[in-house]
């Protein structure tokens, strides 16, 4: 298993939409792996494969609480198919804004059909913490992030903090 390197603001690949997966194949459990080695290495509750700078639609997650023994989930192609009328407000990081928090208000429970790593189709009913990150990794796939949902004056705040880390590093130097 290898550890993947995960991209942060401002890479303009974190607004790309994700393209379906067409099959799982040994390519693609590969890849699997790799995210999950990386999202408990982080360490973070959820990944989407863009983080990892591959756009397709694939997140894994992981919710199990620290002193239970790690429950990972995949869900490749994940579509929401139901969100309830009631709310829940939870903070929100990503590992790809390293450091920030913010609250964020979404559907406290929704259902979500995707296949596994097996390709079998299943649907889950989530609630609670795994409605929010699984929300949150949806996102991910079309390029939308969770500082997205919040005021635009936070929102452009954080970019710019980013955009000015990373000049003065040198790293985004190349981007435009
Ligand atoms: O590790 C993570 N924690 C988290 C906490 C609250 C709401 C969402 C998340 S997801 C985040 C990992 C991440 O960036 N996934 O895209
Ligand atoms: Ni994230």
């Amino acid at each position: 298993m290898s550890l993947r390197h995960i991209i942060t603001l401002p890479d303009p690949k974190l607004r790309l939409v994700s393209k379906p997966l067409e099959r799982i194949d040994a390519a693609l459990t590969k890849l699997i792996d790799d995210m999950i080695h990386t999202m408990h290495d982080a360490p973070g509750i959820g990944l989407a494969a863009i983080q990892i700078a591959e756009p397709i639609r694939l997140l894994v997650v992981d919710v199990a609480r620290k002193e239970d023994p790690p429950a990972p989930q995949v869900f490749v192609n994940p579509e929401i198919l139901w969100r309830s009328d009631e709310r829940s407000i939870y903070e929100e990081g990503c590992l790809s804004i390293p450091e920030y928090y913010a609250e964020v208000e979404r559907p406290a429970s929704i259902r979500v059909r995707a296949l596994d790593r097996d390709g079998v189709s299943r649907e889950v009913l989530a609630d609670g913490l795994l409605a929010t990150v699984l929300q949150h990794e949806i996102d991910h796939l079309d390029g939308v992030l969770f500082i997205d949902h919040i005021s635009k004056l936070k929102r452009d705040r954080v970019i710019k903090k980013f955009q000015k880390a990373s000049k003065r590093s040198g790293e985004g130097s190349h981007v435009l």
